[in-house]
């Protein structure tokens, strides 16, 4: 029997018909059915969050937030015959599950202005509904996940360590990273002002972690809230720009990114939407920044992974993790040309 299937015994789901879902590039994901009854089915990798039960609390805690607030509704967390929130199978290896939304679906690019308008509004009220909510009761699930100085200082450990071949390859793009550190101090200097906000993010805003709803295609609430936990303003309006701004995701040859202006305007004005008046107008006066600030990252984390020969992300080919820093770099020289362009407008 698959592994999948034991797991959804445990669940309470005999028998189950099982679909492999779109897999992000760190979990296995599956619908399961029995009897009638769906519920989303998660084989968690444990090498990226080592500690599951800091994310299974961070999980409770924002679901009991986001239900006495009344604005927002995520599925809720399953428990196991036996009443635990996951459970380990023979091979070691941790599950979890969730309710199945009713009557939803996901998105893929490339989307509609509108559906990227309703996303970006809906990350943004997720922001505004956890406004509340003491980020430092959030534990951090992947210490130092959006510290741009930690990922800076990352590439530079894996540079050392690299193969000369890598190394060789990767020459340019360290170059082009290095000419753009005057992001690394910004974020250096924005972690001790006042002015930004130390807040609950989820830090993985791309567009496939919306439910929308099937009847009214409107966004229904963000899903994969593993990575929620104490950020800053530009990591969710960032990671949608990041993700969203050109047709394809990161997996593209660099050659066909483009930064689309309506989608950009879409993701902005979503947001602001969304979020209300709960940010800082340094946060606000800072919005243009946070595409860039999060393409650098991904480049630098996709690199990174690169130099380190491929211990992060999964890879169907040797050069995926080049060619995907390579993307994130042209898309990054293309929204910055695209930014400056409008602010002189
Ligand atoms: C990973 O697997 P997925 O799609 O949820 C990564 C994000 C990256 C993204 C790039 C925990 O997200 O930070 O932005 O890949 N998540 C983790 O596609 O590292
Ligand atoms: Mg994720």
């Amino acid at each position: 029997m698959e592994p999948v299937v034991f797991a959804a015994e445990r669940f309470g789901f005999h028998a189950p018909f099982f679909e492999v879902l779109t897999d992000g590039l760190i979990h296995k994901t599956y619908k399961v059915t029995a009897n009638n009854r769906s519920a989303i089915l998660q084989q968690v990798n444990t090498n990226v969050f080592k500690d599951l039960d800091a994310v299974t609390s961070n999980y409770q805690l924002i679901y009991k937030h986001l239900e006495r607030s009344g604005k927002l509704r995520i599925p809720g967390m399953l428990k196991t015959v036996d009443q635990q929130l996951t459970w380990v199978d023979k091979e070691n290896s941790c599950w979890r599950a969730f309710e199945f939304m009713a009557n939803t679906y996901t998105e893929t690019l490339p989307a509609s202005p509108e559906k990227i308008f309703s996303a970006a509004k809906c990350y943004g009220e997720f922001t505004a509904a956890l406004n509340e909510l003491d980020a430092q009761h959030l534990k951090p699930t992947i210490p130092g996940f959006h510290d741009l100085a930690n990922r800076y200082h990352q590439l530079q450990a894996a540079v050392l360590h690299a193969s000369h071949e890598r190394l060789n390859k990767s020459r340019l793009l360290l170059e082009k990273i290095r000419q753009r550190t005057v992001l690394v101090d910004f974020y250096n200097g924005l972690k001790s002002n006042p002015d930004f906000r130390l807040r609950a993010m989820h830090h993985d805003t791309k567009l496939s972690n919306i439910l929308f709803d099937k009847a009214s295609g409107q966004a229904v609430c963000p899903i994969d809230l593993d990575t929620v936990m104490p950020g800053y303003f530009f990591s969710d309006v960032g990671d949608m720009i990041r993700s969203m701004v050109s047709s394809q995701d990161e997996n593209a040859p660099a050659d066909s990114v483009s930064v689309n202006s309506e989608i950009y305007r879409a993701i902005i004005s979503g947001y602001e939407a969304g979020i209300g008046s709960t940010f800082t107008s340094a946060e606000q006066e800072n919005i243009h920044r946070s595409g860039m600030m999060m393409l650098y990252m991904q480049a630098i984390r996709f690199l990174a992974d690169y130099l380190s020969n491929d211990v992060y992300y999964k890879i169907n080919y040797p050069e995926q993790n080049f060619e995907r820093a390579l993307n994130q770099l042209t898309l990054l020289e293309k929204l910055d040309a695209f930014v400056s362009a409008s602010s002189k407008a």
